[in-house]
């Protein structure tokens, strides 16, 4: 591998242009080649301050011009999860370093395509942007989940709020857009697969648009049967929240309260709610794509994989399942195939 990525970041709304700043600015090790955009005005003004970088509309027109030049050896899909497979597929067929936001693709049968095709590849070329294994503070709680200082891990709760939704937000994406990062963490964290998925829905508020039950009660267990409750609560007004408590046998854990600063001021003590997950999780983003990027350069990947991808997109499956049903839902995965297998956790384990 070259000495620095460079990299080809396709979808220049949200995420994407969070990703070339991030790339442009603060990591090491890469370089923004290239950003493709069906808007293609949007692409060059995303490119307007990078020297070098060029705009395309398509992947297919940018891959052409690197194939003449060798312009671009990495690529960050941040398009919405509708048009990641074709993506994937495409950048599988140059075996190039994939860093793919989340949803791998939205349902467990494209995903499951994505794993085929990639272990016909023969090596994990994909990373799924699952940032909050990134985030310090779920990197200590794994840590102290693996160590047994506080014996075994038995419970978590977890609470996953937004201020309000995007237009277009539907109820299935309270599943699949929102409770895919519990998916994935439960699963980090504890190191299994998740077996069931329930959703219960209550008293909900007036506050979110129509087609939408919020909040929702989300109940999880996994292989040894540790049960995780998740209230997802996208239209909670106040601020973002994601945090999460974990009862041991010998202890509580508590992470991602609100941080400081804590301020008295005439009278009254207080301090800000975090707004959204960009600043929730910006400095998970910035050690994310600096994994991923330091990996591409060994010719490994480094953080979650397409296998990662797809075991959540399954659990995603038996959640909107489980939201029309109000039944518990098996989740059944077929057996990790061996590209996916870690060193610490072989056949079994959701990724570590
Ligand atoms: C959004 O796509 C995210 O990834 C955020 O982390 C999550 O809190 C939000 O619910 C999703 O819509």
């Amino acid at each position: 591998m070259a000495e620095n990525l460079r990299v080809a970041v396709i979808g220049a709304g949200r995420m994407g242009a969070d990703h070339i700043q991030r790339l442009h600015t603060r990591v090491h090790g890469a370089e923004v080649a290239a950003v493709i955009d069906v808007d293609l005005d949007r692409a060059k003004a995303a490119v307007a301050d990078i020297p070098g970088a060029r705009a395309f509309a398509t992947p297919g027109e940018a891959y052409a011009a690197s194939a003449a030049d060798g312009g671009i050896n990495a690529v960050v899909i941040a398009t919405p999860g509708f048009l990641h497979e074709e993506a994937l597929l495409e950048a599988l067929a140059l075996d190039i370093p994939i860093l793919c936001e989340k949803p791998l693709t939205p349902d467990a049968e494209s995903a499951w395509r994505i794993v085929e095709a990639e272990q016909r590849l023969g090596r994990k070329r994909i990373q799924v942007g699952f940032m909050r294994r990134f985030d310090a503070e779920y990197a200590r709680l794994g840590g102290l989940i693996r160590s047994r200082d506080l014996g075994e891990l038995l419970l978590l709760h977890c609470r996953h709020r937004n201020p309000d939704t995007p237009a277009g937000f539907t109820n299935e994406m309270l599943i699949n857009d929102s409770v895919v990062h519990e998916f994935d963490v439960i699963r980090y964290l504890t190191g299994e697969e998740i077996t069931s998925v329930q959703v219960r829905l209550g008293k909900a508020t007036s506050k979110a648009p129509s087609g939408q039950h919020d909040p929702q009660h989300v109940l999880i267990e996994t292989e040894s049967g540790v049960l995780a409750d998740v209230e997802i609560f996208v239209n909670a007004q106040f601020g973002y929240e994601v945090a999460t408590q974990a009862a041991f046998e010998d202890g509580i854990v508590d992470i991602g309260g609100d941080g400081g600063p804590y301020v008295r001021r005439a009278g009254r003590w207080g301090g800000e709610v975090t707004p959204s997950f960009i600043e929730r999780f910006g400095a998970a983003y910035d050690v994310e794509v600096q994994a991923w990027v330091d990996a591409a350069l060994r010719g490994e990947i480094g953080g979650p994989s397409a296998w990662d991808g797809y075991a959540t997109a399954a659990c995603c499956e038996a959640g909107v399942e489980a939201q029309k049903s109000g039944e518990k839902v098996a989740v059944v995965l077929p057996e990790k195939p061996e590209l996916y297998w870690s060193s610490g956790t072989a056949r079994k384990g959701a990724g570590r």
